[in-house]
């Protein structure tokens, strides 16, 4: 098949399932056009001849600021579309991706394009609830041809604010656990950490209030307070970084606390790290955690949002109460004192993204939905 896929290029969730997706429909061998804003983070220094990207020419007119985008995009959308011959196209995040697909759409009939859309959290939970969001959202999911969300959580929760008419097909997140593995070489901890790391703990994500970043290292200086040998890392950036600072500076504990910004490559950082410490607000999927579980690491998440469907409590890892950093701090003691527990847990957790998340298992099923896209328009 020949998929356009739009996304967000920068740091985000989105962005980086549907690169991830982009790439595996590359090897699988179908021809993936990436049309997007900038080029999408992961597919630097990537290349495949089945790979292709256009970016979306924005006319630089201060009137307009960065309102024009969702115009420029639905533009290059209908022209790739024309001139390349796409099959259908994979829009990731409703707003305004699917909107631009629609529009799109319309400028190319008669000719006929799905359009899928892929639902992953935020632009339901945050964007679509706001009220100036509402109806575009709930009309340009309708319009979709063919409609996934990335848990149960998120389609019971998008079927329980929105008019949906359409199906919501259930697709959750995958990881390359190839990629993705327990051990690595390449970045040792003593060169990067010192001697005296102790237990490693991480944090990583786009430090928007969602991701509670306050309660990592609330929930870490308890754990500190018990038991001195510990490090943790804090990965990547965003609005609540310099509160973030400023508690640590608070605590005393800033020798103990590591911010490395944004950074690439996530996977070395899993692979010197023990633990992964998740405890947002809310999480429609939590790609993080599996990333994090792949590489063999128990993951101390919040009981929110689709969660549970990720993380098995007791198994590979822990679920608390939001805000609760007593108890995020208690299940980090458990581990930092029983390294067998750990271990253990990490297996455990690799063990399930192994069974459930692989991109073997799921692959297909964006491939399903695409094939039933495709169909359905020619009825
Ligand atoms: O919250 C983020 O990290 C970014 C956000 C996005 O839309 O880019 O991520 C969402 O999509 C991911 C991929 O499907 C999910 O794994 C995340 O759980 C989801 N974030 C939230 O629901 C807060």
């Amino acid at each position: 098949m020949k998929i356009g896929i739009t996304c967000y290029s920068t740091y985000g969730g989105s962005g980086v399932l549907a690169t991830e997706l982009g790439k595996l429909l590359a090897v699988r061998g179908h021809e993936v056009h990436f049309i997007t804003r900038d080029l999408p983070y992961r597919l630097q220094n990537t290349f495949h001849q089945n790979l292709l990207f256009h970016p979306v020419d924005m006319l630089e007119y201060p009137l307009f600021g960065d309102s024009a985008y969702p115009l420029a995009l639905a533009a290059k959308m209908a022209e790739v579309v024309r001139r390349e011959k796409l099959d259908l196209l994979h829009v990731h995040y409703a707003i305004p991706h699917a909107t631009s697909a629609i529009l799109a759409r319309q400028m190319l009939a008669p000719i006929k394009i799905p359009i899928i859309t892929t639902l992953h959290g935020t632009d339901i939970t945050l964007v679509g609830k706001n009220s100036s969001f509402t109806e575009v959202t709930e009309f340009s999911i309708n319009q979709s041809d063919a409609i996934s969300v990335v848990s149960e959580f998120l389609k019971k929760d998008t079927h329980a604010f929105f008019a949906i008419k359409k199906e919501l097909e259930v697709i959750p997140n995958f990881v390359d656990a190839d990629l993705f593995v327990p051990a690595g070489e390449k970045f040792p901890c003593t060169q990067f950490l010192g001697e005296n790391h102790g237990t490693v703990f991480v944090h990583i994500s786009n430090f928007r209030p969602v991701k509670r970043t306050l309660d990592v290292i609330h929930a870490f200086q308890k754990i500190y307070s018990e038991e001195e040998d510990v490090t943790l890392l804090m990965v990547g950036d965003g609005p609540d970084l310099a509160a973030c600072r400023n508690l640590v500076e608070k605590y005393g504990i800033s020798p103990k606390v590591r911010f490395l910004g944004k950074q690439n490559d996530v996977i070395s950082i899993l692979q010197l790290a023990d633990i992964l410490l998740f405890p947002s607000e809310h999480e429609s999927f939590g790609l993080v955690a599996l990333e994090a579980m792949s590489c063999e690491k128990p993951v101390i998440a919040s009981q929110a949002g689709g969660l549970p469907e990720v993380v098995e409590h007791g198994v590979s890892g822990y679920l608390c109460e939001v805000g609760n950093t007593q108890e995020m701090a208690d299940y980090g003691l458990r581990l930092v004192r029983d390294c067998a527990l750990k271990i253990s847990m990490g297996k455990k957790a690799r063990q399930v993204v192994l069974k459930n998340f692989t991109p073997e298992k799921i692959i297909p099923l964006y491939e399903n939905l695409y094939q039933k896209a495709l169909s359905s328009l020619k009825n």
